[in-house]
């Protein structure tokens, strides 16, 4: 029986879907989901209401015969249609799920089906900052135990991508809010929260909210491994074997930094492993991060030998706190990555201790409240840099406690920068913000930090 959704404008084109799944949002996910569902001989419709979606054309190419209806602004379904995917960066309270969800259309995520279908162990992985180097350091710790390990999610590729290329011994997943919020089912042999701090409050109603969808990671884990620094996380109780992370000497865990002798040391069960200066990374937040690669790969067995040897050698992902060229004494430094308050503020402890600098901010906000960045500067950076949509609402949290300079774009930023900085000082880029309003995304903004610096550099 054809029925017309109730609460569509009938201005607009309404558009009849009979497919069994309705995938929403043709970026990265849904040509994902689309691949899948073609290999799981399932029937289904791609829908985006923009009318060029990134992956179209690939979509065109891989499948040919996919149905997809681009630009669409209302639907209506057939009893045919049983589940809609929705893609990560469309809300759950975007009017077609509600559509869906009135019309008895399971509304689920691609990590929900990837759950469904999935066969090897998951360590999944998730938090406000560090996710990508945790999951990257983590599965190359299981790659030089010789397992076969695929990792993506969030990060690289999406999940649903890593079923299709096959059977590994484990897959490790980055997970977002935005993946997590329409997952029920997955059941992680070890789940981890890294830390928790506010991002994204332009989806959440609160922060209580966000938190709230980021503790379902370990509903049906066999193991947790949480970060007992973060009082949030120390109050969550899983109901299952939960080992705990701690620079600050919380006495719950098991999984320490301290000092042994004069030098930092990460510890497990009260036993030197190696001391934090011989991570091929720097900075306190990536010690924290290897502490969790160790907490989680112990889960699996994995020699402490083949640990260290990993952790010695890898030295980071790109964009994150990454070196792009030290002269005349200043330390360029690419942190394009830091995407929130929590990741620029550990930034900024980390690049300004024991010298001071410039620190290049800004972009898209997503809501938040930048006084917590603004107290983390003080004493440490001496000038700020701001860029992009939100540089006002920053200056204004930043509250004279450093000098505010604006610049139109990057190129101005690092040229104003490399006038304020002196030698034995680091300019930072680590923006507390999306990349969104100026840039394709946060790659391509510390491309644009780079290349900035080094004809700057050549001049
Ligand atoms: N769309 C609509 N209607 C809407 C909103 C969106 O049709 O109302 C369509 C858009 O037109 C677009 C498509 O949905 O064509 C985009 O979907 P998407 O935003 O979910 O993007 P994907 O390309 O599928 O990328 C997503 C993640 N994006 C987000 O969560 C915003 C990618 O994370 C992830 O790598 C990818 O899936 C594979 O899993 C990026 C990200 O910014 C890196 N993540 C956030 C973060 O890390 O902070 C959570
Ligand atoms: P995510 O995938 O969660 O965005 P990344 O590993 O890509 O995390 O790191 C992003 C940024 O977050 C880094 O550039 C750094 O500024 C910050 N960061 C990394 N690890 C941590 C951590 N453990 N705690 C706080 N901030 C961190």
């Amino acid at each position: 029986m054809l029925e017309p959704s109730k609460n569509v404008d009938e201005r607009m084109t309404n558009t009849l879907i009979n497919s069994q799944y309705i995938v929403f949002g043709l970026g990265k996910t849904g040509l994902s989901c689309a691949r899948f569902l073609t290999q799981q001989r399932k029937n289904f419709t791609v829908i985006d209401t923009q009318e060029h979606p990134s992956e179209l054309d690939n979509l065109k190419k891989v499948i040919p015969n996919a149905k997809v209806i681009t630009g669409i602004n209302s639907f209506f379904t057939t009893d045919a249609c049983k589940h809609l995917i929705l893609s990560p960066g469309v809300s759950r309270a975007h009017p077609f799920v509600i559509t869906a969800q009135r019309k008895g259309i399971e509304v689920i995520g691609d990590i929900e089906l990837f759950a469904r279908h999935v066969k090897a162990p998951v360590i999944a992985i998730t938090g406000s900052n560090g996710k990508s180097t945790v999951v990257t350091m983590v599965s190359e710790i299981l790659r030089g135990a010789n397992l076969r390990v695929l990792h993506g999610g969030n990060l690289g590729i999406p999940a649903l991508d890593l079923l299709i290329a096959g059977q590994p011994d484990c897959f490790v997943l980055e997970l977002s809010s935005f993946q997590l919020e329409s997952t029920e089912s997955l059941a992680p042999s070890v789940a981890c929260i890294l830390n928790i701090s506010p991002d994204h409050m332009d989806r959440y109603e609160d922060f209580a909210s966000y938190i709230e969808v980021k503790r379902g990671v370990y509903n049906n884990a066999a193991s947790v491994v949480l970060n007992a620094d973060d009082e949030i996380l120390r109050d969550l109780r899983p109901q299952c074997e939960t080992h705990f992370i701690s620079h600050l000497g919380i006495d719950m865990a098991s999984y320490r930094i301290e000092v042994y002798d004069g030098e930092l040391w990460l510890i497990v069960d009260g036993g030197r492993i190696m001391r934090v200066n011989d991570l091929a990374t720097s900075g306190l937040h990536n010690a924290m991060n290897a502490l969790a690669a160790l907490a989680i790969t112990d889960r699996l067995s994995v020699s402490r030998s083949v640990q260290k040897s990993v952790l010695a050698s890898f030295r980071g992902l790109p964009h994150r706190c990454q070196t792009i060229l030290t002269r005349h004494g200043v330390e360029w430094i690419d942190d394009s990555k830091g995407t929130n308050v929590g990741a620029a503020s550990a930034a900024v402890r980390s690049i300004f201790s024991g010298r001071q600098g410039v620190l290049i901010a800004g972009g898209r906000g997503k809501g938040a409240d930048f006084s917590v960045l603004a107290k983390e500067l003080d004493g440490r950076a001496h000038s700020v840099i701001l860029i992009g949509e939100d540089a006002d609402a920053i200056a204004a949290s930043l509250d004279g406690r450093v000098k505010v300079y604006f610049a139109l774009n990057m190129k101005a930023a690092v040229s104003l920068a490399s006038r304020l900085v002196s030698p034995g000082e680091a300019v930072l880029l680590s923006p507390a913000c999306s990349s969104f309003d100026m840039f394709h995304d946060f790659e391509e903004r510390g491309r644009a930090f780079s290349e900035a610096v080094r004809e700057r550099i050549s001049q």
